[in-house]
């Protein structure tokens, strides 16, 4: 039977529905906590090739759908692909996570490709979406996803993963023009990739800020709020009533009046802001998601199942979907996830 697009549970919390139970899904839902997504990494070989095989990404997307029934479904990609379809080099050191390419300067910036010459390298990601649009059962929502233009900046300007985003700080403060001249870039490829995903099938689409938590004051306006507004907005245009969801990890004080400033649906919280006052400064504005510590997922047991319910019935007043403050962790146990979902659904 097929399932209305009004029916979808996660579309209606979207839309700005209460419902009895929250929908739920899960940051990271495949990954290497699950078993079977080990054995398909270890048949694609590494990350970056399990990514750009759409067969092989449309399955382990689907993996903790069967396993669970989650209401949505995430593209498995990663937000750096982008920068590699940009002309950042890109690989993945075993044990430490990713490496690119360095963008010092203006120099690296002309360098880059424009923001319309990135979709022959996405063309593989663009068929996972087709695939899972075909096969993910009538209920479950397909999101797609991107970096937001800052959070992606980071890791193009220091070339990895860092603890305080020092060197997109240097190069924001040496040279601002170049700095926002990346940002930019981001700002415009992003809308190119996100639109595509939308037109392969992604029927909700989601903005990863991770480190806007490290943006202050006029630099948060400036360089998380503004290109998501940005972005939301073209998408917007192009695919009316498309919804969006953006996640300004630890943006704190930053989260009040964060969906008003951007035109986000849904705005994604981490687990370092309470859910009482998240339900009074941000749940205000419409849907709210996440906040469970990712660590229950590790810990289970009664703790999980308490704080399960206490976030479920903190957001029973207003639009809500269920998940986690950030990604579930390799050392996670797949019983604790069929515990919290049984927690939330008898809450
Ligand atoms: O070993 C492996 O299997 C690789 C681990 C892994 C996975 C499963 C990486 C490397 N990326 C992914 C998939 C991924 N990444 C998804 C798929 C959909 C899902 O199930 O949620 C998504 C949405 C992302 C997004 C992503 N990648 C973010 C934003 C969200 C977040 O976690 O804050 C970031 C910052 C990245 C970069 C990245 N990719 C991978 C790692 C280990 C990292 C973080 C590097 C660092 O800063 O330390």
């Amino acid at each position: 039977m097929t399932v209305a697009r009004s029916d979808k549970t996660i579309l209606r919390a979207l839309a700005g529905e209460t419902l009895p139970v929250p929908p739920i899904w899960m940051m990271r839902q495949a990954g290497r906590y699950l078993p079977e997504y080990r054995a398909t990494r270890a048949q694609a070989g590494d990350f970056l090739s399990l990514c750009y095989n759409s067969e092989l990404a449309a399955e382990v997307t689907l993996q903790p759908i069967r396993r669970f029934g989650f209401d949505a479904a995430i593209l498995f990609a990663d937000i750096l692909l982008l920068p590699q379809a940009l002309g950042a080099e890109l690989w993945f050191e075993t044990g430490e996570g990713p490496r690119l390419s360095t963008i010092t300067g203006a120099e690296g910036l002309r360098a880059l490709k424009g923001r319309d010459d990135i979709h022959d390298h996405l063309a593989p990601i663009y068929e996972t979406v087709r695939i899972l649009s075909r096969e993910l059962p009538g209920e479950t929502t397909l999101i797609g996803f991107a970096g937001a233009p800052w959070t992606v900046a980071t890791y193009m300007i220091a070339g990895r993963g860092t603890r305080d985003q020092g060197p997109a700080h240097a190069l924001k403060a040496a040279d601002r023009a170049t700095f926002a001249a990346l940002i930019d870039l981001l700002t415009d490829a992003t809308v190119e990739y996100l639109s595509m995903q939308v037109a392969a099938g992604a029927e909700v689409v989601k903005l990863f800020d991770s480190w806007a938590g490290s943006l202050k004051g006029a630099d948060f306006t400036e360089f998380a709020v503004e290109p998501t507004r940005r972005i939301i907005a073209a998408l917007k245009d192009r695919h009316p009533g498309l919804p969006v969801i953006a996640f300004p990890r630890e943006a704190g004080e930053g989260y009040i009046g964060f969906a008003r400033a951007t035109g986000a649906d849904c705005v994604a919280l981490d687990n370092s802001v309470s859910a009482d006052w998240a339900a009074a400064n941000v749940q205000v504005d419409g849907c709210v998601q996440g906040n469970l510590a990712p660590q229950h997922m590790v810990t289970g047991g009664q703790a999980l199942v308490d704080e399960a319910q206490r976030i479920v019935r903190t957001f029973r007043g207003g639009p809500h979907i269920f998940n986690l403050g950030h990604g579930i962790t390799p050392d996670a146990d797949p019983e604790n996830v069929a515990a919290m979902i049984a927690a939330v659904r008898s809450a």
